[in-house]
């Protein structure tokens, strides 16, 4: 059920994405999200957030996304890449389920509240898509 959901949940990040990218796309990619903050490396993860870290132990460049906020781990720089297939290690500092999808497998699992990963092997660098559950 929860994988339905997420292609849904998927398919309409796609199209939103598909009518805001254009010509400005250029300033899109100084900017951060909505409800998005970087982190310095191990900084705590704020409350009412859900924090990404690129590398184990909570380390290396990091955002804090803030509970509900829908995010294309695309639109974080992290180097000269994205966060996008990046991330190691979760902390999700919120009262809400978080719902990390992987576009390229089409999966999604869910992180519950006050829950922190540090993400298994077969799952390590594969997340795209911060979602929430409703
Ligand atoms: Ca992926």
């Amino acid at each position: 059920m929860v994988v339905a959901k997420s292609r849904l949940l998927v398919a309409g990040v796609l199209a939103v994405g598909g009518a805001v990218v254009g010509p400005g796309v250029s300033a899109q990619a100084v900017a951060l999200p909505p409800g998005v903050v970087q982190l310095r490396d191990s900084e705590v993860c704020p409350m009412n957030s859900l924090c990404l870290y690129r590398d184990y132990g909570r380390r290396g460049p990091a955002y804090a996304v803030g509970a509900g906020y829908s995010v294309s781990l695309k639109d974080l720089p992290v180097g000269a890449g994205t966060a996008a297939n990046n991330v190691s290690s979760w902390v999700n500092n919120t009262n809400s389920m978080a719902v990390l999808v992987d576009e390229q497998a089409a999966q999604a699992r869910g992180l519950g509240a006050h829950v922190s990963l540090e993400e298994p092997a077969a799952s390590n660098d594969t997340v795209d898509l911060i979602q929430w559950a409703v």
